[in-house]
């Protein structure tokens, strides 16, 4: 029975995705879910914990966790891994001093064999920005063309007024179509 209803909500294209949200405190995450969410900017406080929201695009519900960044909550990201197919990874365009720590935390997290199978999607926030560095010098910054064992994209944004956020929501939808 449970089956048949999964299949039914496939066939209407409302299966659930889980996707986790993360990147260094300050990078844009709880702006960009909330973009999503309400397609408007709210006033963020720093995450503690997690906040969790469902988010309803294009037919595809996606349930998105977005994970506190700061060093102490880091080392907690691996407990929200479990199922999740997306990962997407917030980078804040304007912080080059903190972009290795997020490279590194990036490779580190990709080799999780909880997010085996599991897709990247790297959000280059905060384009709006003049001097901030742009999605191609991210790429090569963090290294993306060494992860060889998940699909990987890179999308430049502004989540204040959400311009590029879509983008990034349609690399995923195609790669849900692979599937
Ligand atoms: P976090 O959840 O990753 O910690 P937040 O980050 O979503 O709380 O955002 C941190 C700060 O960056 C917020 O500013 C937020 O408004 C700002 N911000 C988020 N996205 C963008 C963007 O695309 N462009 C610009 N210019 N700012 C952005 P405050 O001042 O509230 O701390």
């Amino acid at each position: 029975m449970g089956q048949l209803i999964s299949k039914l909500w496939s066939l209407f294209g409302n299966e659930e995705h889980k996707l986790v949200l993360v990147g260094l405190d300050n990078a844009g995450k709880t702006t960009i879910l909330y973009q999503l969410l309400l397609g408007e900017a709210v006033h963020t406080r720093p995450t503690i914990g997690s906040n969790v929201e469902e988010v309803v695009w294009k037919n595809l519900r996606f349930v998105m966790w977005d994970l506190g960044g700061q060093q102490s909550l880091r080392s907690a990201w691996n407990t929200y891994y479990t199922n999740s197919e997306f990962v997407i990874m917030v980078i804040d365009s304007t912080d080059r001093q903190r972009l290795r720590i997020s490279r590194d935390e990036l490779h580190q997290m990709m080799r999780h064999e909880e997010l085996k199978g599991s897709c990247l999607l790297v959000y280059a926030n905060k384009q709006d920005v003049k001097g901030s560095m742009t999605a191609a010098e991210i790429s090569e910054q963090l290294d993306l063309t060494s992860i060889k064992l998940h699909p990987w994209h890179i999308q430049g944004c502004c989540a204040l007024t959400g311009e590029g956020l879509h983008l990034g929501l349609e690399w995923i939808a195609s790669r849900i179509k692979k599937k």
